[in-house]
């Protein structure tokens, strides 16, 4: 059984599908526990209402970064996790976070990386006015948003949209995008080789660019 620690500071949308896909189609997994840096994150009440354990490392109770990091550090490892997931986490980690969980460190961010890292991506995507956007599922390293990719949903841009309307059919192919994935790294489908991320041919077969497309 793999120990999966997810770390939230939001609404927690994603973290949820993961903990029910994870216990409706029987991982080989379980969420030892939820960790939020905002006390009030609405996720954490959700995943208290669904029985998960819940965590809360306050970054404004940290004089430093580093001293915040090696805090959240110290409880995620109290999980010994085989998988640390980030999903809504606003937090840059430091090289001392993301080294000591090398490899088992994912992230989700929305939009097509290596194009528009950082924040308010949809604003940015809709300024350039590139007709594709999307969401990245990516191994965390140090330097923000740049880890080797693990799979990708596309989401064509509307002519009509705004800032609101594509967040919310990007997030829905999250929705969908980050459970494939994390059910594929608890499955061993999922291999890091150097910088390039190798999917198992099982994997590749389930995970077509067709299934992560969403077309109008
Ligand atoms: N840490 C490292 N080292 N590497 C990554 O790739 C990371 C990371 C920590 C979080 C998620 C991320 C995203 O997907 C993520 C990836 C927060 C910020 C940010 O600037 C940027 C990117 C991401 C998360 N946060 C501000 C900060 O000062 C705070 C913003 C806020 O609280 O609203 O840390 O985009
Ligand atoms: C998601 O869209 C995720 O991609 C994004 O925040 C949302 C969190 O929603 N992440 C970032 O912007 C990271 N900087 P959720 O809390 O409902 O999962």
């Amino acid at each position: 059984m793999k120990s999966l620690v997810i770390l939230i500071s939001g609404r927690g949308s994603n973290m949820l599908n993961i903990a029910r896909a994870c216990a409706e189609q029987q991982w080989p997994a379980r969420v030892s526990a939820v960790i939020s840096n905002e006390p009030e994150a609405a996720g954490l009440a959700a995943a208290r209402d669904m029985g998960l354990a819940i965590e809360v490392v306050e970054h404004r109770g940290y004089a430093t970064r580093e001293a915040f990091d090696s805090a959240l550090a110290g409880r995620v490892e109290a999980h010994a996790p085989d998988l640390v997931v980030l999903a809504g986490f606003m937090r840059v980690l430091g090289p001392g976070f993301v080294d000591r969980f090398a490899g088992r460190l994912i992230n989700i961010h929305p939009s097509l990386l290596p194009s528009f890292p950082g924040l308010r991506t949809h604003a940015r995507a809709l300024d350039a006015g590139v007709r594709v956007h999307g969401a990245t599922v990516h191994f965390v390293t140090p330097e923000l948003d740049a880890g080797p990719i693990i799979a990708q949903a596309v989401v064509p841009v509307r002519s009509d949209d705004d800032e609101a309307s594509l967040a919310t059919r990007v997030q829905a192919s999250e929705h969908v995008l980050y459970p494939a994935v994390v059910a594929g790294i608890v499955r061993d489908q999922v291999s890091l080789e150097g910088a390039r991320v190798r999917l198992s041919p099982q994997m590749r077969a389930a995970f077509g660019v067709s299934d992560i497309v969403y077309a109008d």
